[in-house]
């Protein structure tokens, strides 16, 4: 544990280094994260918590992810486990969400569907992982779901955050001006 400890501590003086260091990276808000702790978030492949955690019913096709970003731009891989007890990153084989490169900084939401993975039946357990590097190392969120065929839409989407969702430049400046506020 000392050593895992002193790795990540190193990961983060190195971030500490940057020009324009960051409070906080990026936090998956909905489904709930198994564990949302800033210098953990380096540790693959689920931020800190290798053991699952309480499962969110998540409809097959229908669903929301919803997450914050910290970082002006960040690129970003979205897997999915099937496995019961994913610990590492092997286990996390296929994607719920093409690759993409996001910003500005905000809040996201993503529809999801799963209905073209041959895995995705109703009742599965599964764990989606998201990974996000914005410029200081590869970073991790996971949730675990249990997949439903009878959910339609919604279930978990997160309407504060919707309400949030960057619009424009005014909305992007207004973002932007309260992570000023956090460092
Ligand atoms: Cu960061």
């Amino acid at each position: 544990m000392l050593l895992h400890a002193r790795r990540v501590v190193d990961a983060v003086a190195g971030h500490r280094n940057l020009a324009a260091p960051a409070a906080a990276h990026f936090k998956l808000v909905s489904p709930p994260p198994r564990i949302y702790d800033d210098l953990l978030e380096l540790d693959a492949p689920c931020g800190g918590v290798n053991t699952t955690m309480a499962r969110t019913p998540f409809p097959i096709k229908g669903g929301k992810v919803a997450f914050a970003a910290y970082h002006p731009s960040a690129a970003m891989v979205f897997n999915i486990a099937f496995t019961q007890q994913p610990i590492a990153q092997a286990d996390f084989a296929a994607k719920w969400y093409p690759d993409t490169t996001i910003g500005p900084v905000g809040n996201y939401n993503y529809d999801v569907d799963l209905s073209n993975l041959p895995q995705a039946k109703d009742g599965v357990n599964a764990t989606l992982q998201l990974m996000y590097n914005g410029g200081d190392g590869m970073l991790y969120q996971c949730t675990d779901i249990v997949l439903s065929s009878s959910l339609s839409t919604g279930g978990t989407k997160n309407a504060a955050v919707a309400a949030m969702l960057p619009a424009g430049a005014a909305a992007a400046a207004a973002a932007l001006s309260a992570l000023a506020l956090i460092l």
